[in-house]
């Protein structure tokens, strides 16, 4: 299935602010740095995550969910960068959403080998609120489905500075990353992907 008219790849988008934006991920990552995540089943998963803003996504053996604190330290979650918000919400703008509020911002770190299984982003209040996701460092093919586990599955490349904004009906669509391969790119951020999403969470 392609991507809808609700949502849209805004390529290269984010190379002109690049160098400010990582430095602003730098600072996430002082406060809250990269955590192994676990499956509710307690599975480690490939990725590694932070979050900054209001609430941040975390799983382990308590579940899927958002928190207002950082389980690790028991903390706020540090505030969501000025400069991420404003280019996040003009990203949703371009796409149509005229009201995307975002609350959370989740950082996934991928390295060469790890992916992220086909799932649904479903913790979210309000699925009317598109979710923006950046993407930074190693390409990646994102793989995108239907509405169930069983449909056709599409693959787009996801390379450094990336946009996507997915709303709409696409907002609960299957999707996942493919094992990130290592290939020889100019990349500041070495030899991994970041991808940060921002949402609405509650
Ligand atoms: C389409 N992240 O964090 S970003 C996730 O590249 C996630 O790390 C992937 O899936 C990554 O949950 C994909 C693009 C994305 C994010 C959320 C979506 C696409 C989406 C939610 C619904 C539909
Ligand atoms: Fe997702």
């Amino acid at each position: 299935m392609n991507i809808s008219s609700n949502s849209k790849i805004l390529k290269g988008f984010l190379l002109d602010k690049e160098d400010e934006i990582l430095k602003s991920i730098k600072t996430i990552l002082r406060a809250n740095y990269w955590r192994d995540i676990y499956t509710p089943s307690g599975k480690k998963m490939s990725i590694k995550i932070t979050n900054c803003g209001d609430f941040g996504w975390y799983t382990d053996n308590k579940g899927y969910r958002y928190t207002k604190v950082d389980p690790k330290t028991n903390k706020p979650w540090v505030n969501m960068p000025e400069i991420l918000k404003e280019l996040a919400i003009e990203a949703a703008e371009i796409t149509g959403y005229m009201n995307f509020d975002p609350n959370c911002c989740l950082l996934n770190r991928y390295e060469v080998g790890s992916k992220l299984s086909l799932h649904q982003d479903t913790d979210e209040k309000d699925f009317t609120q598109p979710i923006v996701s950046f993407s930074f460092g190693l390409p990646a093919n994102f793989l995108f489905g239907g509405s169930n586990r069983k449909d056709n599955i599409d693959k787009y490349l996801l390379e450094n500075g990336d946009v996507l904004v997915f709303g709409g009906q696409d907002r609960m669509r299957f999707h996942g990353v493919e094992e990130v391969k290592n290939v020889p790119i100019l990349s500041k951020v070495g030899d991994i992907r970041i991808n940060l999403t921002f949402r609405k969470a509650d």
